[in-house]
Formats: structure tokens, sequence, C-alpha cells
């Protein structure tokens, strides 16, 4: 465990996140202490690069998506640890006590905007297409995956746009266990 961050976590501060978040103290020292490990320039915050040295992430075929996730909220480009708990709150598997972050329509809000990469609240067909090839990889060719893509655009578009709005986004994953297949394990 690195001692080396100036950085403390104070009692206040761990109460604050666990009210927000929902992780225990014990999680959130442990989660702390992963957090300093990858601040390499020991600056309380993380940027994009520290994320990428995260293992269960870099083997993740939708890496870079979940780490520009990191950042919508970020005006600079750095993430505090914060704002690292609230994203990762949101990556946690259901739990019976209601934690906003964690409710099923903040995890749909978060995939959404994991699509949309110009932030301009709607999923447009490369969009789609660019999400569907990380995670297919070389698996599947390119003209199956336009065809994959029309095919959710035409079921998923009720709001005639031609691209998917975040009520389609809904509407379409209303039958989908939205909950668990957003959750990341980042705890063993
Ligand atoms: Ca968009």
């Amino acid at each position: 465990m690195g001692n080396k961050s100036s950085l403390i976590l104070r009692p206040e501060d761990i109460q604050h996140i666990q009210e927000e978040t929902g992780f225990t103290p014990n999680q959130i020292e442990r989660l702390f202490s992963r957090f300093t490990s990858l601040d390499r320039g020991d600056c309380g915050t993380l940027s994009k690069d520290d994320f990428l040295r995260i293992p269960e992430l870099a083997i993740n075929p939708l890496c870079d998506r979940i780490v520009h996730a990191f950042f919508i909220d970020s005006n600079d480009d750095r993430v505090n640890f914060r704002q690292f708990m609230n994203v990762l709150a949101r990556f946690r598997p259901p739990k019976p006590n209601k934690i906003k972050l964690n409710s099923r329509e903040d995890k749909l809000k978060f995939a959404f905007k994991m699509y949309d990469l110009d932030n301009d609240d709607l999923i447009s067909r490369e969009e789609l297409l660019n999400i569907l090839q990380m995670m297919v990889g070389e698996n599947i060719d390119q003209e199956h995956l336009i065809s994959i893509v029309e095919r959710t655009i035409v079921e998923a578009d009720r709001s005639g746009t031609g691209k998917i709005t975040f009520d389609d986004f809904c509407n379409a994953l209303s039958r989908t266990d939205v909950e668990r297949k957003l959750s990341i394990i980042f705890l063993s």
C-alpha cells in the first residue's frame, strides 16, 4: 500500500461518501488506497492515463468509453476522489438500500452517456456502430454490424428522429436487466 500521498481521507469525508454512494467505510478506505496508488503525480486527482492502468478496465472492451464516462462531469480532465466514487457507485451491483446513484434510471443515464460520444443527447448510427465494434471486435464483419445498427435504430426510434433519444433507449431496454449488466465488481 503506497503511503506517499499527502492526501488523507477524513472521517467526515468518509461519512459524506458513504451517504452519497452506499459504499461502506471499509470499502471507501480500500478504494481510496487504490485511488492514491493510481494517482502518480500525487495531486489528489486522476487523469485518463491513470485510469487506463486499472486492470479491470483495461480488459474491458468498452474501456475507452467507460473512462470517457468518468470525465463527463469534470471540466478540467481530472477527477477527484469524490467524483471517482460517484461514478463507481453507478457500477455497483444493485442493493435493496435505495441509493440514488445506483438506481435503474441512473444506470440507464450513465449507459446512455457512454454511447453518446458528442454529448448531444442522441445516439446516432455512428455512435451505435462504434460501441458495437468495440464489443465484438473482429468477430463480426462490418456489413453485418451495419445491418444490426439499422435494425436497432428502426426498432428503437419511436421519436422519429432517426436517432435514439434517452426515452427510446429506456423503452428499448425496458425488459433488460440493466442493473446487473451495468455492474462491474471493483472490489474482490
Ligand atoms: Ca450523440
